[in-house]
């Protein structure tokens, strides 16, 4: 099985408070299809989540009462853009039920704690993709939590054990210096920790969960001896599925754990 991650900047229009990218997702839920591997999605939440939890400073937890009804408001808006991207995976012709966090996991203090595999694996066992997605979640310790898409991977490959986890951002993978700034920025095929340490302009978080370098440090800590974890573009149309193919495409492999 391989568990896929579509990021927010893929499915969204990240300067754009709520805008889906129907046609990006639409492809890349064919191309899933056409590839004909066993795949479970988790998704972002693009600007369907970061926008307002910015505003509201959601990722610290419970501060005042001004606060919930964000809480509330950004529930509703990553549930909505989850049952866009379901329907999309339904309309390429697969069986995807909505799974929001919620259902399943408690935050404390900021750590994502599994409350109830028995909902993603009875799916899953009947060949039902459980689709999930970043979300508000409950904490034990500050009232709420972002819970991202990234961490909710990480727990999913403890539950899974894929053989692979992919993360379909809209960038080629990871530069060694900050391509948007730097013209002379060469990708890197192959991160490690020791790699990542040298990585300079990779620390700018853009939203609420971190940016690049928390990505990266994600998915070191996904990879095992068995398992690979891999960057790419899913704005490049054919590239993710010829990925999921065991075809070698432009991309960063991270590999040998967090250190
Ligand atoms: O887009 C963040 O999830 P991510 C979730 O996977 C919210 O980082 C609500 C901002």
């Amino acid at each position: 099985m391989i568990l896929i991650k579509l990021g927010g900047s893929v499915i969204t229009d990240k300067t754009q408070y709520r805008t889906f990218n129907r046609d990006v997702v639409s492809r890349l839920c064919g191309e899933i299809r056409d590839s004909g591997a066993n795949t479970i999605v988790v998704h972002g939440a693009g600007s369907f989540g970061h926008v307002l939890a910015k505003e509201y400073s959601l990722q610290n937890g419970f501060a005042d009462f001004r606060q919930v009804p964000a809480v509330a408001k950004v529930q509703h808006d990553v549930r909505e853009l989850n049952l866009m991207v379901v329907g999309e995976l339904l309309g390429a012709g697969m069986p995807a039920v909505s799974v929001p966090p919620g259902s399943c996991f408690m935050m404390d203090c900021g750590k994502l704690i599994m409350d109830n595999p028995e909902v993603l694996l009875s799916a899953s066992r009947l060949g039902i993709m459980p689709v999930m997605f970043g979300d508000v979640v409950f904490d034990r310790s500050k009232g709420f939590g972002i819970c991202s898409g990234d961490q909710i991977m990480e727990v999913l490959c403890d539950l899974y054990c894929p053989k692979k986890a992919i993360f379909v951002s809209d960038v080629d993978g990871l530069f060694d210096k900050d391509p948007k700034t730097n013209p002379d920025a060469g990708l890197l095929t192959e991160v490690t920790s020791e790699r990542l340490e040298k990585v300079s302009g990779v620390g700018i978080a853009d939203d609420v969960t971190g940016g690049v370098r928390a990505k990266m440090e994600s998915m070191l800590r996904m990879t095992t001896p068995e398992r690979e974890c891999v960057l790419v573009n899913g704005s490049v149309p054919g590239r993710l599925c010829s990925l999921l193919k065991g075809e070698k495409v432009i991309s960063t492999t991270a590999k040998g754990g967090l250190r």
